[in-house]
């Protein structure tokens, strides 16, 4: 089900973005939507990935407003959680079409440019297309062992491999030789670096079980913030639970999952991105990774509807007069 998205199928009534889509299919999308809309779209190639494919970002700004600050949000960090590509694509495509009809949208775009990297960990995707659909990790080989791959969550550095990491490569949350020993992370962290007094929001998308998280993963200690990130993870789950009668948990990673360090969002919030979160999208465990393509509409406009307040109570809390202190 989840393969059979080839355009030509006659038997398929969704759309492209109701349907996954090959590593390849991607990068052909992201040429083709910048050069439909180069008004609004510009691809940054950010880097690349341990096998050499490139690590594109899509830059979408509607204006050149002074002091403008940014959204980043990133997708497929893990690479069988496939819905997260697919909500990385929907949201492209969903902040092109409604700019001019949705106000939210507007708002959104007047305010703030977005980054948006569909897919970090493209050799692990291409891997979960070609030869083992369960993969998570990157596909980076070392000297020292035969099992390939880094948890790419695991090897930014904030806390880099304590409790909740592994340092054995065999495992699945292998943090890797050193925080940033990956190009795929590394190359986000230098863009993220680069960008840090644009970049308000960072939005990591993952899969499954239906949570909003916000910093710390890798610690039980609260962030400065913490009341103001669960009041606004509350609200979003508020609207979740309310337009499409479904369940989000949320909190800060470490309380409302497991520790796990070394993990992008606490590595961006400690740059000094304040405002920074990990959804786990659709769905709690019925069909877990393999979330079946006729679910990718609802598991990513209820994303979406989180992406949007969020943006939207940042913007309200950022331009709001400062008091005369
Ligand atoms: O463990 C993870 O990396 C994420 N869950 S997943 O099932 N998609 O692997 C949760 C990430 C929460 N944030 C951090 N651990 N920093
Ligand atoms: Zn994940």
């Amino acid at each position: 089900m989840q393969t059979r998205n080839v355009s030509t199928d006659p038997r398929s009534g969704a759309t492209f973005y109701e349907r996954y889509h090959s590593l390849e299919d991607i990068y052909f999308w992201i040429n083709r939507t910048q050069h439909e809309r180069p008004d609004i779209v510009k691809v940054i190639l950010i880097g690349s990935s341990y096998e050499k494919r490139p690590l594109y970002v899509l830059k979408l700004s509607v204006n050149n407003r002074p002091n403008k600050k940014a959204m980043w949000i990133d997708c497929g960090i893990h690479a069988r959680e496939w819905v997260s590509p697919a909500f990385c694509l929907w949201f492209v495509h969903h902040s092109l079409s409604f700019y001019n009809l949705n106000e939210d949208m507007r708002n959104i775009l007047d305010n703030m440019d977005v980054y948006v990297l569909p897919v970090m960990n493209p050799d692990g995707y291409k891997y979960t297309w070609t030869t083992n659909r369960m993969w998570r990790k990157n596909r980076s080989a070392s000297r020292s062992s035969n099992c390939i791959g880094v948890d790419l969550n695991r090897n930014f550095d904030a806390n880099w491999c304590t409790e909740g990491a592994s340092d054995e490569h065999c495992t699945e949350i292998y943090c890797g030789a050193f925080p940033e020993s990956e190009p795929e992370s590394q190359a986000v962290a230098n863009f993220l670096r680069r960008h840090k007094d644009v970049v308000q929001i960072y939005l990591s998308i993952h899969s499954y079980s239906q949570m909003l998280l916000f910093p710390y993963s890798c610690t039980l200690d609260e962030t400065e913030n913490h009341n103001e990130l669960l009041e606004m993870v509350q609200i979003a789950a508020q609207k979740i639970r309310r337009y499409y009668k479904n369940n989000y948990k949320y909190g800060s990673g470490a309380k409302t999952i497991y520790l796990a360090p070394g993990g992008s969002d606490d590595w961006a919030y400690n740059l000094g991105i304040k405002y920074s979160f990990t959804f786990e999208l659709q769905d709690r465990g019925r069909y877990g990774f393999l979330l079946p393509p006729s679910h990718i509409s609802r598991a990513c406009n209820e994303a979406l509807t989180a992406v949007k307040t969020i943006a939207l109570l940042v913007i309200e809390k950022t331009q709001a007069p400062t008091s005369p202190l």
